[in-house]
């Protein structure tokens, strides 16, 4: 069954990281509607959502993405970017080991989960500001030995190699090549972002169907054209937190109840 973890918004949001944007006022109880919306489309494609409890000390943990790497075989648990989210991983952790069994990294490697895109068996992670070459060997050393390759890609300019590109399905990624190396993306198409929306290439990819954050009608329009089905979302409350639309989940297959 495919599952899918979240995390209900913490009241003190407003306090969370900011690395590339401006502060924004973020306006909680919107928040907590567009986090419902999230919940219930991820529904909707036939996930069974697990909504963990708000972490009310902990500002970005609505954003579990960055707080593992799951695979079928093995859940693991980095040491994040930003030491000020490095709680989080404790209580998403428990919630994941009814899952699967679960390997930690250790200091001095750094690894961000926004920073890992699987396709199949190659597992792509960003070099960002969040995640250090110990931090890639580390990820490299707990998935080799499952027969995964793990490649490390240039990012610049961005939070996480997942704000800069994302997988559509269909051999295809969308990108925005001003943010990320595309060399090791050989051998995918790839489709550029719309230039009017930088922010855009965050998408999720849930069975046949993208959900794309819907203050981009340019690449809502985009990606349908290019024969996907796209259901917009507004997630303005967390785009203001340097959030998208993958953040706010982990989503794995698993036959526990
Ligand atoms: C942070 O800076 O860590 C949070 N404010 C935003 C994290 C977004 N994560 C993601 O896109 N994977």
């Amino acid at each position: 069954m495919l599952t899918a973890i979240t995390r209900q918004v913490s009241p003190s949001i407003n306090q969370c990281e900011l690395t590339f944007h401006a502060k924004k006022p973020i306006d909680v109880e919107k928040a907590i509607a567009q986090h419902e919306a999230y919940e219930e489309c991820l529904r909707a494609l036939g996930a069974r959502v697990v909504s963990l409890a708000a972490e009310p000390d902990l500002p970005d943990a609505v954003f579990v993405e960055d707080a593992a790497i799951v695979v079928d075989e093995v859940a693991v648990i980095p040491v994040m970017g930003a030491a000020s989210r490095r709680p989080e991983t404790e209580s998403l952790g428990r919630a994941l080991s009814a899952y699967r069994p679960l390997q930690f990294m250790d200091p001095p490697a750094t690894l961000d989960g926004g920073d890992v895109m699987r396709i199949g068996r190659r597992v792509f992670v960003g070099a960002s500001k969040r995640t250090n070459p110990e931090g890639v060997t580390q990820l490299r050393s707990a998935l080799t030995p499952y027969g995964y390759e793990v490649i490390a890609v240039d990012v610049k300019r961005c939070l996480h190699l997942k704000s800069a590109c994302c997988y559509l399905g269909e051999n295809s990624v969308l990108v925005n090549q001003e943010l990320v190396d595309v060399i090791p993306l050989a051998g995918f198409e790839l489709i550029d972002v719309p230039t009017s929306e930088p922010g855009a290439a965050n998408v999720l990819s849930i069975r046949d169907v993208v959900i794309v954050p819907s203050s981009f009608p340019q690449t809502v329009a985009l990606v349908e054209a290019r024969g996907f089905n796209v259901k917009a979302i507004d997630v303005s409350e967390f785009q203001k937190a340097e959030g998208g639309v993958t953040c706010k989940s982990i989503i794995f297959n698993s036959d526990k109840p």
